[in-house]
């Protein structure tokens, strides 16, 4: 059984964090039924969703993937490069002590779960303006006891490692070579993004023990061109609003094996 762990949008949204974006105006209302919609296709991929309370004060909380790492052996909670993101820690601590052993990034190291890609027992982590290399040292100490080797990558021009590339079917990458080199990744497929479509290499890919399928945003119809051809499950999400909040698809969600 998968669960995803999600947060409603909180009506601060339009005061979110922005780092390679002009701000324009978000809709928090279309926002919220956008992350609906990205809620029902997780359900349709099998995951049971475990819906968190909408946060007002804190606009960036809907990005629940920054503020968790979770294996199957514990729950890391990470210490958010943002500072006015900090606090979104606290918040899903007792949510996750439900399913894993806690352990936590501490202070000076920096971490946030939009840098850290997962490839087996083999975890990535963006050295970005947001994840420092305490962070990242820390996470490797907390996860090396339990067999998974962590590498700091250097990534550059996008806001987390995973702006540049994700995991898009098992063994494949989806990367954009501007901000980071795939070579780094040794033997594995990798497939590009359209040039005209720099922050399309972000995918949701949700495994469960009936296959896997993947969630993928609506504006990229160039790089999903190759992804239907290659026979990959999608389910398409429109996340327009969350877009404008420099968001993606794997940052709204902590999915894991419940
Ligand atoms: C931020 O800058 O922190 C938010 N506005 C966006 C975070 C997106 N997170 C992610 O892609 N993992």
């Amino acid at each position: 059984m998968l669960a995803a762990i999600t947060r409603n949008v909180s009506a601060g949204l339009a005061s979110c964090e922005l780092t390679h974006l002009r701000r324009t105006p978000i809709d928090v209302t279309l926002a919220r039924e956008q992350h609906r919609q990205y809620e029902a296709a997780l359900a349709r991929f099998g995951c049971e969703i475990v819906r968190l309370p909408e946060l007002p004060d804190l606009p960036d909380s809907v990005f629940v993937e920054d503020v968790a790492v979770v294996v199957d052996e514990l729950a890391v909670l990470t210490r958010p490069g943002a500072q006015s993101r900090r606090a979104e820690v606290a918040a899903i601590r007792e949510p996750l002590a439900r399913y894993r052993r806690l352990a936590a990034i501490d202070a000076p190291g920096t971490l946030e779960g939009g840098d850290v890609l997962r490839l087996g027992r083999r975890i990535y982590v963006g050295m970005s303006g947001r994840s420092n290399p305490e962070g990242i040292e820390q996470l490797q100490a907390l996860l090396a006891p339990h067999g998974y080797s962590v590498a700091g990558v250097p990534v550059e021009g996008c806001l987390h490692l995973k702006s540049a590339v994700t995991e898009v079917a098992p063994g494949v990458l989806l990367v954009n070579r501007r901000w980071i080199d795939p070579a780094i990744f040794g033997e594995v497929e990798v497939t590009d993004v359209d040039p005209t479509e720099p922050y399309a290499a972000n995918g949701l890919l949700v495994g469960g023990p009936d296959g896997s399928g993947l969630i993928y945003p609506a504006s990229f119809p160039r790089t999903r061109a190759p992804l239907e051809s290659r026979g990959i499950p999608l389910e398409i999400v429109d996340v327009s609003e969350l877009q404008k909040a420099e968001g993606a698809v794997t940052c709204c969600s902590v999915v894991f094996g419940a």
